[in-house]
């Protein structure tokens, strides 16, 4: 297997507008971010993502963009920016950037100039179609609730957007469009960017002709996704993207790619010739999702380890994994999927501990490695998140749900609860601001922040400390070959990682219960030596043991 620093790494996401505010307005900024830099590098991590921070109207946080090289108002300038560079630099942490390019703000020139007349020269920058029997040119869906078309007055046609009204799609077919977005990506990195995580990128495609799409159950398409998820023209057009840019420079990418298989991603990620260093699936995010609930995931675990595992060995020797279960469109994972009431310590260490342990590179999402939770607020007027505003108007205003049903399901999964401002420490504000935060902060600061973690040598951030120390001096926490053992156990997830006759036994207890572990004969051994848990050690049967709850054991076996 090829070694590269981009698999060895750990990336920090960072969501700018929550993370840290250097002036006292309520929203995070670049300022905020730079008086962190000496947090993240005693966290350990190597790279931060930064969600966008071009200039932007926000009707999307930042992802939609109105000027690809300025930076949004509220967040600092370029200055700020190259300072920011600079100091991270200099501690050794590299810089990826989020490339918002399957659509851009309304507001961007270019949409502003399109929209003019069908004969502006930036009319085919988007995708503009006449009408059809009196409604939009065809029936796809946006992401946020509605038809993906909206109809513009000035020349009485429509254009396309999946995501909100005031993100139209660039119209990739066009070669200038093409070349104006290779020529900002070299413009960043001659700036001094190491990477970009590529939003959507998989859904740069469209099918010609824009045909209808098969009606869908809302499960996990939008309707229309068959016409523009991977597309015919899309390895076409991150090939030239390769070419022209991404091959040029030692940078770290990773494409966003919601409802691809393995195969679609080794098709990106090949080590041989895709364009791009992996990508982020969504398969395990999808698990224990019906429309917009959660479900009570009666096979949850099973479903989940069957997800991983196709998606380990689908990509073994031919790509690379990302590994994430956060991020700023998905619920806290320690309430998700681990237990945020009595044991949010210990289920926040176990699925750190999966997270980092299965084979790829680990993305932490600022607030997990505090063990930071979801938030319920009691009314929609708290909420920020397009997604769920639209969401909430459409079922309580035009399907008639009960406002109170709709609310639980926000509880649950909308994307603010990732989004509640970074948790520093149980002072006013949370130590966020010095003024009332854009959104409202979680009550569970006074005990979940930065400042308790520091100081309690058991705490969440202290493991993860642990985790990433041990990656960086273990190969085999990087190159291992994952292999599932245990496949049809309903509470306890294990498997082993194997590099040049080295191996590591990985056991984790996913419920509150205290479920017997029992080596497969198989894989019976004379020794094992704790690398890491998240309970105090424990004497016995190193081949038989009783897990405690959310128990996570890493064991190095000796044969
Ligand atoms: O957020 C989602 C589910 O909760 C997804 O449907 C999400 O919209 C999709 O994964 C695309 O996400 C990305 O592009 C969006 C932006 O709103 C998200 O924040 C971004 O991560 C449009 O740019
Ligand atoms: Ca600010």
């Amino acid at each position: 297997m090829k070694t590269a620093w981009w698999k060895e790494c750990v990336v920090y996401q960072i969501y700018p507008r929550s993370f840290a505010d250097s002036n006292g307005d309520g929203i995070g900024d670049l300022r905020g971010i730079i008086g962190k830099l000496d947090y993240l590098k005693t966290l350990g991590v190597d790279v931060i993502w930064l969600s966008p921070v071009y200039k932007s109207p926000n009707d999307d946080n930042g992802y939609d963009i109105s000027d690809y090289q300025d930076i949004m108002t509220e967040f600092g300038t370029l200055a700020d920016w190259d300072e920011l560079v600079v100091g991270m630099h200099a501690r050794g942490l590299r810089l990826v950037m989020d490339l918002v390019v399957n659509h851009s703000s309304d507001e961007h020139p270019w949409f502003v100039e399109s929209r003019k007349s069908k004969d502006n020269p930036y009319r085919d920058y988007y995708i503009w179609r006449p009408g059809k029997d009196g409604g939009t040119p065809n029936n796809w869906k946006s992401f946020f609730t509605g038809s993906a078309w909206k109809h513009d007055p000035a020349t009485d046609e429509y254009f396309l957007h999946l995501f909100s009204t005031k993100q139209p799609d660039l119209n990739w077919e066009n070669p200038r469009v093409r070349r104006e977005v290779f020529d900002m990506m070299h413009w960043w990195l001659k700036r001094g960017v190491d990477g970009f995580r590529m939003d959507v990128i998989n859904m740069l495609s469209k099918v010609p002709g824009l045909p209808d799409a098969e009606p869908v159950d809302g499960k996990r398409h939008v309707q229309g996704s068959e016409h523009f998820i991977c597309g015919p023209r899309l390895t076409e057009f991150l090939g030239e993207m390769k070419r022209d840019v991404l091959s040029q420079y030692d940078i770290l990418t990773v494409g966003e790619t919601p409802m691809v298989s393995p195969d679609d991603a080794v098709a990106l990620t090949d080590e041989k010739d895709g364009a791009l260093n992996m990508v982020f699936q969504f398969e395990h995010m999808d698990v224990d999702r019906v429309g917009e609930r959660l479900t009570d995931r009666p096979n949850g675990l099973r479903d989940l380890k069957q997800v991983m595992t196709r998606w380990q060995k689908g990509l073994e020797g031919r790509a690379w994994n990302s590994n994430y279960l956060s991020n700023h469109d998905q619920p806290r994972q320690v309430s998700r999927y681990g237990d945020d009431g009595a044991y949010r310590v210990v289920s926040a260490k176990l699925l750190a501990t999966f997270n980092h342990l299965l084979q790829g590179t680990p993305y932490v999402y600022q607030g997990e490695e505090i063990g930071m939770t979801n938030v319920a607020f009691d009314t929609i007027a708290d909420y920020r998140d397009i997604a769920a505003l639209n969401m909430y108007r459409v079922q309580t205003q035009e399907l008639g749900q009960d406002p109170q049903v709709v609310l639980g399901w926000l509880h649950a999964k909308s994307r603010d609860n990732a989004r509640t401002p970074m948790q520093w420490s149980a002072g006013p504000q949370a130590g966020f601001s010095t003024a009332e935060p854009w959104i409202k902060i979680n009550p569970n600061y006074t005990t979940v922040n930065v400042e308790q973690a520091l100081a309690d040598p058991d705490s969440v951030f202290c493991y993860y400390q642990k985790l990433i120390q041990l990656r960086k001096a273990n190969p085999i926490f990087v190159y291992g070959t994952y292999d599932l053992i245990l496949p049809e156990h309903d509470e306890i997830y294990a498997f082993t990682r194997t590099l040049d006759g080295e191996r590591l036994l990985v056991v984790l207890n996913f419920t509150a219960k205290t479920p017997e572990f029992a080596a497969p004969t198989d894989l019976v051994y004379a020794s094992a030596e704790l690398v890491i848990g998240n309970y105090p050690a424990e004497a016995g049967d190193v081949n038989r043991f009783t897990l405690r709850p959310y128990e996570a054991r890493v064991y190095r076996l000796t044969a």
